[in-house]
């Protein structure tokens, strides 16, 4: 059991919420350390990993009451940042990010490291590092260029204004933005329909759009052949032929 998180598993979705709400979900050690965890070791019937936050925010980063000057930030991030976000990326089913609300400094760059990133309108990105003369981590500075072009992400970076969530949306730094009276249902929507599909595919895939940003094509066309390989073999891709010749919708196992 965990205290700074809430886990639950229902119909495939594991839902984790982030949960010091009177903090807007600050991350302290604990809390890092759970995150990680808890998305390392998902229940075998676990097929999509949905992120959010308690309350009205969903993370503002690093807990800045846990921070002295001497804080070896460094250490911080190499040995309790580093293993939360690599266990995102390499998680093995896909991974929601449900931004309720404000997601600022490491917040942000946690909800960014997500698959699919689904806002609420009312919910903004602030890339707050520079606010306390600190530099972006957890992340943004691969992330963000990659997503939105330097242009934008130098300018998120040195504004550290709230990007809002339609706007981010706009630039492709997430998926998309809600109303905040659709979230839950549409965030609730997309979890299923991925709890419900073909999981070693969407796996595949995940590993190859990360592979494609340090790969050239001949690699990249590489990397495909042999994905596909793999999913050539699954019983999803059975039953999605026989399902598409049979006229009816494929019942996916995950296998
Ligand atoms: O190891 C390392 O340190 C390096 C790693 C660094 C990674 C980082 O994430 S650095 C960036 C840290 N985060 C920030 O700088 C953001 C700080 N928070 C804010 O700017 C604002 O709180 C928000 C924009 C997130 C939300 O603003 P607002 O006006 O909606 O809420 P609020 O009133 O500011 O916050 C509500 C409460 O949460 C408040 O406490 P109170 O007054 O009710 O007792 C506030 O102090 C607390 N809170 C918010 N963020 C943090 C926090 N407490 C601790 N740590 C926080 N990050």
């Amino acid at each position: 059991t965990y205290e700074t998180i809430q886990f639950a598993v229902a119909d495939g979705v594991a839902t984790l919420t982030l949960n010091r709400p009177q903090v807007m979900n600050a991350l302290s050690s604990q809390m890092r350390r759970e995150i990680t965890e808890a998305v390392t070791n998902l229940p075998d019937e676990v097929r999509c990993l949905v992120l959010t936050g308690a309350g009205r925010g969903f993370c503002s980063g690093q807990d800045l009451t846990d921070r002295a000057a001497a804080a070896d930030l460094e250490g911080t991030l190499r040995d309790e940042y580093e293993p939360m976000l690599r266990a995102i990326r390499a998680c093995r089913v896909p991974v929601i990010a449900a931004v309720n609300g404000v997601a600022a400094g490491a917040g942000a760059n946690l909800a960014l490291a997500a698959d699919v990133v689904i806002a609420a309108e009312s919910a903004s990105f602030i890339q707050a590092f520079t606010r306390i003369g600190l530099v972006p981590d957890a992340g943004g500075t691969f992330i963000i260029p990659r997503a939105v072009g330097a242009a934008r992400a130098l300018g998120m970076m040195l504004f550290a204004e709230p990007l809002g969530a339609r706007q981010a949306a706009d630039w492709g730094l997430i998926w998309e933005a809600l109303p905040d009276e659709a979230f839950a249902q549409g965030v609730a929507a997309r979890a299923r329909q991925l709890a419900q599909g073909p999981t070693a595919a969407y796996r595949a895939i995940r590993e190859a759009v990360q592979a494609s940003t340090q790969n050239d094509m001949d690699a990249q066309l590489a990397l495909e052949a042999r994905l596909q390989g793999e999913a050539g073999r699954t019983a999803d891709f059975i039953e999605g032929v026989t399902a598409f010749l049979e006229k009816r919708p494929a019942r996916f196992s995950g296998r």
